[in-house]
């Protein structure tokens, strides 16, 4: 059975259960029933490249590591300059002897046969890939900063020129230095070949809505690329109980910092800066879609009441960028209810499929995708389509 090589600990396991026909899963969940809670697992068909159900599968929000990356974080960990997201984060992957940890630090690491092996297993046609988070944003050598970032890219153009059909590769940049990532940009996308560029939320404390970055967004528009704004932990002045709380990571705190960033561009104006600036976010487009009618209604109400000097109006409401600016991306909640919101409220071009690999590598996940119940047209634009067309691949 071919799930039983992926991620044992996880759902697939209880696929290869009810496979086997051993009812276990039924038994373990009580509402294994329920297909739209997103907790029904059942192999329901099986996971092929090549477009067998109408549509090829691009996976859009796929990670990678370089090993001196990781050897830089562990360096801060050790030498007390990494903040507190960092010691959890990377504390965890780069030192936990974990099934979890060393499994993700050996598939991170991996641009070559094993990564293609588990796309091929699990129906992934092609994954757009970038540096892992928050790349080189936490460095405080700045040199050395910009280096890393450079040789993960051109490592990284090396894998897509290796595996043309199946690797798309993102730019990682230095926002510590500003020019220096609007260059890195142009080099990304003329000479390697890249189709768009990952931020990992805050440097350091710092927001791209500070003028200060604005190089980068002149970038941007230069190529016609997307930006990702993939999330990072809270900077240690928003971490407050988070981590005491075990919910710093992935499982919430990711969430609070990188809506809050890609809310403060709004609000700040950048898209009517930047009019064809399109924004990726992964992760439901962080809940943004879910909160727009406050985000909206409480924003227009402080900006009329003059409650606050930063906020200016803006040329349109907030439902405008969600349906002409914002793209979202199913990482990590590979839940119906999420996807079709995000159908709903963005529209059926700018929502997107992503498995969020090695973090998330779960093969039911991507039968729920496939077994959504939204339009075969919706699906194809979901899983592919609108992949190519923001991607420009
Ligand atoms: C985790 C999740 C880590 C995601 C990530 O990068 C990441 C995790 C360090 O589970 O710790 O990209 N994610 O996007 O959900
Ligand atoms: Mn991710």
């Amino acid at each position: 059975m071919k799930d039983d090589v992926i991620d044992p600990r996880g759902m697939s396991r209880r696929g290869v259960n009810a496979a086997l026909g051993l009812g276990l899963a039924a038994s373990l969940l009580p509402d294994a029933g329920l297909a739209k809670t997103g907790e029904k697992i059942a192999m329901t068909h099986e996971l092929k490249t090549g477009g067998d159900r109408g549509y090829l599968r691009i996976a859009t929000e796929e990670a990678f590591a370089t090993r001196e990356q990781v050897d830089v974080f562990l360096r801060m960990v050790k030498d007390g300059t990494a903040d507190k997201g960092m010691v959890s984060l990377w504390g965890f992957y780069a030192q936990s002897p974990s099934e979890r940890a060393t499994q993700i630090m050996d598939r991170l690491l991996d641009l070559g046969e094993q990564r293609i092996r588990h796309m091929d297993e699990t129906g992934i046609d092609k994954a757009i890939l970038a540096l892992t988070s928050p790349g080189v944003q936490p460095l405080l050598d700045v040199e050395e900063a910009k280096r890393i970032a450079s040789r993960a890219n051109d490592y990284l153009a090396d894998a897509v020129q290796k595996h043309p059909s199946r690797y798309i590769g993102m730019t990682a940049v230095a926002p510590q230095d500003p020019e220096w990532s609007a260059q890195e940009i142009h080099r990304g996308a003329k000479e390697l070949g890249f189709k768009g560029v990952q931020i990992n939320s805050h440097t350091q404390g710092h927001y791209l809505d500070e003028a200060q970055f604005d190089p980068i967004f002149r970038a941007l528009a230069e190529t016609g690329q997307p930006l990702y704004i993939h999330p990072a932990t809270l900077p240690d002045n928003m971490m407050g109980g988070m981590i005491d709380a075990g919910l710093d990571g992935a499982v919430f705190g990711f969430a609070v910092e990188t809506s809050y960033h890609l809310l403060r561009l709004v609000t700040t104006g950048i898209f009517d800066r930047y009019p064809d600036l399109q924004i990726m976010a992964g992760h439901g487009c962080e809940a943004l879609p879910y909160w727009l009618y406050r985000t909206n209604y409480m924003h227009q109400a402080g900006v009329r009441s003059n409650r606050y000097a930063r906020l200016k109006p803006l040329k349109h409401d907030l439902y405008h960028y969600m349906r002409n600016n914002f793209l979202g991306t199913c990482s990590g909640l590979p839940f119906e209810p999420a996807v079709k919101l995000m159908i709903e409220v963005m529209g059926e071009d700018r929502v997107m499929y992503a498995m969020d690999y090695p973090y998330e590598y779960v093969a039911d996940e991507v039968r729920a995708m496939d077994n959504l119940s939204i339009t075969p047209a919706q699906k194809k634009k979901f899983f592919q389509t609108n992949a190519e067309r923001w991607f420009k691949l």
